[in-house]
């Protein structure tokens, strides 16, 4: 097995693998941005590494990656998706450093790369695909012949194109020259290559995509199918498994092509299948070879875990289960919480993240690098977190899927929560008949109109549960109060990021509450404090007890002048001396306890005056 691996990507993604990696007890080397620095994978890697150069450009650089896997002493690196996750030359280059690639070898992504290349090696397999060519067309001629062969419409694609771009419909013998053009232009500009191919093309249809795994023993099983319909402009906003009223016949039809298909690439690692499924036909659409972003839903419904298992496979090991072994149950949900404003049309918006506090419910799992004081920038995606919740049936799913919306508390960037609270509500996905066109072309058009009812601008408040609540009661469902702030205290060598409000009683503000986080403090900064440091909340010129415990040291006395921000208490509780400071410049006036003294929580301890 491994000893170290490299993590060549940022975020939630980084943050999962480095979760496996622990679990594996493999060290984890973070690679990062400068305005990643403070990223969540950076703190919980075992050693992180800076990358020099642009931002938007250095994830990128897989020169400068495998210089430092290579210095790091990685043996392995894994991609996670996007930047160079299914890019066949850093695979290979990777290989050529004498270094495993977590994922499926060079040439599988290459060919899985090409759609048209991908089309005649499904079709080859028994895997059906739209009907159309599997050669590449630059005649308008032959596609109005096509037009006559399928009917129109049509689908005229980029060979190499993907997630929309390089896609024209045809729906007359007059569209053909202007879309054959555009989509030829679109695929040269975007992806380099204007080699484009005809489909019939499918009104309204479903997209589920299958979750399939590969060893290096000729081994393949699937891990049932996942339903991406609803989506718009190609990008995907829920994710659910299983896909509801998918006929059982079609289903079962489905995830044995979805094997025959992978088994005919000898793949390797993790890979998803993707499928358009209209008039109860399936048709193979494309194949990713990656982990994906909505790999957890299938996590949650088989209990395998999907980035172990790259892992694992790897390093040559067989897969940890057969086919029959797997099965499905329940139901689970994502969504994808971005930073985006749904209110104008989902557009991205940066900015500081001032409160952050995700939802602590049973049969809930939160994916995220985010915590309070997160800096959201606009040079990488505005994927936030994912939402993941289980249920027994698809109706508990969504039910528990609004509470946990409900209670994720996200303050200074607007984010798409407001959607999925609608979404959960509507009709038409409640049904379980969401295509790939619902979400944008209805769905959308009646947003002005509800949008009110499920906006979620309130200022977040979190208070977490009164002392003797455990270090994680982050604040859920409590009743808001004021205006949160946060803070970043060290606990017990972890950094948490505290957002702190005040109860609406003056004075009576009480705790801090918590929030994800408790990472260790990246092993690139300070020396660890032995100490942390708690924020009495009290108002100005009162310090307070933060929790139960033991006035362990006063180090002032009355009559002192102090600053603001100074040690004036050293309060001991759950096993963990902490600083409590002054809250304002002034002189100590009173002193109301004793050293040795045990207090409640929220006990005047001194007064500080002008
Ligand atoms: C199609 C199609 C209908 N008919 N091909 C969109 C991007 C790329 N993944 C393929 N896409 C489509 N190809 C034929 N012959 C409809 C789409 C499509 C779509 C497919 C899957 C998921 C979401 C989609 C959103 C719009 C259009």
């Amino acid at each position: 097995m491994f000893k170290k691996i490299l993590i060549a990507n940022r975020g939630e993604i980084a943050v999962r693998v480095i979760q496996a990696c622990r679990e594996l007890d493999i060290k984890a080397v973070a690679i990062f941005s400068e305005p990643d620095k403070d990223g969540k994978h950076v703190r919980l890697a075992d050693e992180a590494w800076k990358l020099e150069g642009q931002p938007g450009k250095v994830y990128l650089d897989y020169q400068q990656i495998l210089e430092i896997a290579k210095r790091a002493g990685a043996e392995a690196v894994h991609p996670g998706y996007g930047f160079l996750a299914e890019n066949q030359d850093f695979a290979q280059a990777c290989i050529d450093h004498g270094i495993k690639f977590i994922g499926p070898m060079p040439d599988v992504i290459k060919r899985m790369g090409s759609k048209v290349e991908s089309r005649r090696v499904m079709k080859d397999a028994g895997v059906p695909v739209v009907p159309g060519t599997t050669d590449p067309v630059t005649d308008p001629a032959e596609v109005k012949k096509l037009g006559i062969k399928y009917g129109y419409p049509l689908a005229i694609k980029a060979s190499a194109g993907g997630g929309g771009r390089g896609l024209r419909v045809v729906r007359k013998d007059e569209d053909v020259d202007n879309a054959l053009s555009g989509a030829q232009r679109e695929g040269a500009s975007y992806f380099g290559s204007d080699e484009v191919y005809v489909e019939k093309y499918l009104d309204k249809p479903r997209h589920i995509e299958v979750q399939v795994i590969g060893d290096e023993h000729g081994n393949v099983v699937h891990l049932y199918e996942r339903d991406c319909s609803s989506q718009r402009r190609h990008q995907k906003l829920v994710e659910e498994t299983p896909a509801a009223k998918l006929d059982p016949g079609l289903k079962a039809r489905l995830l044995e092509a979805a094997v025959k298909g992978t088994k005919a690439l000898n793949y390797t690692s993790a890979g998803t299948l993707e499928f358009m499924v209209a008039q109860d036909e399936f048709y193979f659409l494309e194949m990713n070879t990656r982990v994906q972003v909505e790999h957890p839903i299938s996590e949650m419904t088989t209990g395998v875990d999907i980035v172990k298992e790259q892992i694992l496979v790897a390093a040559g090991h067989p897969l940890s289960f057969k086919q029959e072994e797997i099965s499905q149950r329940g139901h689970a949900i994502e969504c994808r919480i971005n930073a985006e404003d749904v209110n104008k049309n989902f557009l991205p918006n940066p900015g500081d993240i001032s409160v952050y506090v995700e939802p602590s419910l049973p049969w809930v799992r939160v994916d995220s690098a985010c915590y309070s004081g997160y800096k959201v920038i606009p040079f990488y995606d505005s994927l936030l977190a994912k939402l993941v919740v289980w249920g027994r049936t698809r109706q508990e799913a969504i039910a528990r899927t609004r509470i946990a919306l409900r209670d994720f508390k996200i303050q200074g960037v607007n984010t798409t929560i407001p959607f999925h609270l609608a979404i959960m509500d509507d009709p038409t996905f409640q049904a379980g008949e969401v295509h790939t066109s619902y979400v944008e072309q209805e769905f959308m058009k009646h947003w002005k109109e509800i949008a009110e009812k499920y906006s979620v601008t309130k200022p977040a408040s979190a208070i977490a549960s009164p002392a003797g609540g455990n270090g994680d009661a982050a604040a859920s469902a409590l009743p808001e109060r004021s205006e949160a702030r946060s803070f970043e205290v060290e606990v017990n060598q972890r950094m948490f990021k505290v957002a702190v409000a005040e109860l609406v009683e003056p004075g009576k503000a009480r705790v801090a509450a918590t929030t994800s986080g408790g990472a260790p403090r990246a092993a690139a900064t300070a020396p660890k404090p032995k100490r942390s440091t708690s924020i009495s909340t009290a108002k100005p010129g009162e310090i307070r007890s933060t929790m139960n415990g033991v006035v362990k040291d006063i180090v002032v006395k009355v009559g002192d002048k102090v600053e603001s921000g100074q040690r004036v208490i050293v309060f001991e509780a759950m096993k963990m001396e902490s600083d409590l400071n002054a809250n304002k410049t002034g002189t100590v006036s009173g002193i109301k306890v004793k050293v040795g003294e045990t207090v409640e929580n929220d006990v005047l301890l001194l007064t500080i005056d002008d």
